[in-house]
């Protein structure tokens, strides 16, 4: 372990390709506590760390154990992370809380940016971004990650937004707090599951060189926030809008029926959605994280070069 990093525990794969200028790639943790079930979580985990490596890159899988926060984790670790019944899902606003009681969190997309800035990893990947919740016009339920997007410079690769969330109005405010949206090899925005969801790219590229050249650009004018850097899932292995639609119709009647809201509704809707595809929509999570972890590898390996 390294001890550069006053608040932070980084490992020495992590601290060496840092302090060696090596390209890192960040990935986060609520994916696997909160995200998929177990074992199925602790097995994507691993090989998303796998195929970042067999790309050039090396993984930070970012967590808060025992109040510590970590960059880089061993497999027991994510073990932890995937079986353990007490593991909080940690937003931004969550860190000083499980630090001081030293306890164990996953950490969302929010908080992985702003652990992974502290060393200064610049590439992150995840399956999902966070965003404007529907009916947010009455629950005020925006993720942080939108805010942290807003203020941490770090490309984000994901598959896009979920339609649990409303996709226009996450557009909406992520143009309003000047984050670029890049699209990666498509003219339309993605929806997690389906390479469609209605809305155009508001900025197409081509590959990880034209990702990492705007990503370059964003440093060198200095802009302080995030970038997107949506990335359609696989054509093989994308649901149809239409079908994960009619289920995530049925996933939110049953949460509201339930009375969940706040931080739980992501995890509940994400576990619901499986159920009712039974386990369609796992395969199709597990295998969007995959095609984004081999991208986000090369651009981290292209912004390096
Ligand atoms: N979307 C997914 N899978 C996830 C999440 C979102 O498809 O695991 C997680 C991410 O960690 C994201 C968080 O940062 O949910 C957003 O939660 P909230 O909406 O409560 O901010
Ligand atoms: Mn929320």
């Amino acid at each position: 372990m390294s001890d550069s990093y006053p608040t932070v525990i980084v490992t020495d794969e992590v601290a060496d390709a840092l302090a060696d200028r090596r390209p890192v790639v960040a990935l986060e943790s609520t994916i696997i506590s909160h995200g998929m079930p177990y074992p199925d979580n602790v097995a994507m985990a691993t090989e998303v760390e796998g195929i970042v490596r067999a790309h050039g890159a090396v993984p930070a899988t970012i967590a808060v154990l025992g109040g510590k926060p970590r960059i880089g984790l061993s497999p027991e670790d994510l073990e932890l992370l995937g079986s353990h019944a007490d593991v909080a899902k940690v937003s931004v606003r969550d860190l000083p809380y499980v630090v001081a009681r030293g306890t164990h969190g996953a950490t969302t997309v929010a908080a992985t940016m702003r652990l992974a800035a502290m060393v200064g990893i610049k590439v992150f990947v995840t399956g999902g971004l966070g965003g404007v919740h529907r009916g947010a016009q009455q629950s005020f339920d925006v993720s942080a990650d939108l805010n942290e997007l807003a203020r941490t410079p770090m490309a984000v690769i994901c598959a896009g937004v979920k339609s649990i969330l409303d996709i226009g109005l996450t557009l909406e405010t992520l143009e309003t707090l000047g984050v670029p949206v890049l699209v990666d090899g498509s003219d339309e925005f993605p929806s997690f599951y389906s390479r469609s969801s209605g809305f155009h790219a508001p900025m197409r590229v081509d590959g990880p060189e034209e990702v990492a050249a705007v990503v370059r650009a964003h440093m060198v004018l200095g802009l302080t926030g995030g970038l997107v850097v949506a990335h359609p899932i696989p054509v093989e292995d994308e649901i149809p809008a239409d079908e994960i639609g009619a289920v995530i119709g049925q996933a939110l009647a049953d949460m509201d029926e339930r009375g969940i809201t706040g931080k739980d509704t992501t995890p509940y809707l994400l576990g619901r959605i499986v159920e009712l595809t039974d386990g369609a929509s796992l395969t199709a999570n597990i295998a969007l994280v995959r095609a984004n972890a081999r991208l986000g590898a090369e651009v981290a390996v292209s912004l390096v070069s």
